[in-house]
């Protein structure tokens, strides 16, 4: 190829991706490329990690694959982009990324000043302390002067701060970029304390040389709503990300699991024909199938099995279902519907 032409093409391609980022024609692109890449953590078990052949798996990996599902109808055409928490803003505003799935916190400066839309919550969280047992603590207030060990670009940060100052009680904040060099630290004892969302904790304490020996302070110091993101001015790819996310919570709500729902297509319930696609035009209406939920509980299953899967009681995180159960079992999870 002669220079000219590589650079014509490089500016093409460059155009390309920019405007589908200003465009918002996120879907338009997905289909083009036949695949949806997901930005995800770069390796927080349960929420999304690799093993070593390079599959994903976790709870956000989950909802990246059920937002695949949805558009292209396979499940396995979704890429992932490893991110730390402070380059995902920027990979989701220059359009590197189709969605950020990330144990992303929901917060008012990230709508309006990052120009980002949270399409809903997947896991209700609240930021924690831990500590090792021998130092023999048993709640945060005890904490005056401690150094503590945390991720740079998160809320966890900001709330660290407010906590201290608000409890009059000084303290050394050590941030790192990557994860693994703060839990690290931590573990080589640089700091008295590691901070993060609760998952986070349960997540990162397994990769300590004896997660056993370290302690989870009661005190809960913020709210960590965490959700998929995409860019604003992209409202029908918006709703089909937050829509995907309804059809899991619903499909938990009414009984519909993978291992059923080619059995529950027959239902004469009318709310189940509408979400498995036999009544009505709801995926016509986002510009997918209309099968696009039954496609996406067969392939990734309901809100309930990917939580039960990747962070459950019976998962090396075992975290109980807490706030994170459905309304209709004393829990947040909520989903409109879909009619
Ligand atoms: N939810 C918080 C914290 C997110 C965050 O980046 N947490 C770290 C510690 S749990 C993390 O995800 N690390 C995993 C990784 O970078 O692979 C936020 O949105 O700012």
């Amino acid at each position: 190829m002669k220079l000219t032409t590589v650079i014509g093409t490089v500016a093409i391609s460059l155009l390309a991706s920019s405007a589908f980022a200003a465009d918002g024609d996120t879907v338009a692109k997905i289909k083009a490329e036949g695949a949806l890449n997901c930005g995800v953590s770069q390796g927080l078990p349960g929420f999304s990690s690799a093993d070593d052949a390079g599959t994903w798996t976790g709870i956000d990996v989950d909802l990246c694959r059920a937002v695949t599902t949805a558009i292209l109808g396979d499940a396995s055409k979704t890429k992932f982009t490893p991110l730390t928490a402070k380059e995902r803003f920027t990979a989701l505003s220059s359009g590197e990324i189709d969605l950020l799935v990330r144990n992303t916190t929901w917060t008012m400066t990230r709508d309006t000043q990052l120009g980002l839309n949270f399409a809903g919550v997947n896991y209700y969280d609240g930021q924690g302390m831990m500590v090792p047992s021998e130092l023999g603590v048993t709640s945060a207030l005890e904490l005056d002067g401690a150094s503590i060990c945390t991720n740079a670009g998160t809320t966890t940060e900001l709330n660290i701060t407010d906590f201290f100052r608000a409890n009059g009680m000084k303290f050394e904040l050590k941030t790192f970029e990557k994860t693994d060099e703060a839990v690290a630290g931590y573990d080589a004892g640089l700091c008295d304390v590691y901070t993060t969302d609760r998952s986070g904790l349960a997540a990162l304490r397994l990769k300590l040389t004896n997660p056993d020996a370290h302690t989870v302070l009661p005190e809960i110091i913020s709210k960590e709503p965490l959700g998929p993101v995409v860019r604003q001015g992209d409202d029908n790819f918006f709703n089909i990300v937050k829509w995907t996310h309804n059809c899991m919570l619903n499909a938990e709500e009414m009984g519909i699991t993978s291992s059923n729902v080619a059995e529950m297509k027959g239902s004469e319930s009318p709310s189940i024909k509408r979400m498995l696609g036999s009544e009505g035009n709801f995926g016509e209406q986002l510009g997918i199938p209309n099968d696009w939920c039954a496609a996406v509980i067969a392939q990734v299953g309901n809100y309930g099995e990917i939580y039960e899967t990747n962070v459950g009681p019976n998962t090396p995180l075992g975290l109980a279902r807490g706030v994170n159960a459905l309304w209709s079992k004393g829990g947040l999870q909520y989903a409109p519907p879909i009619r």
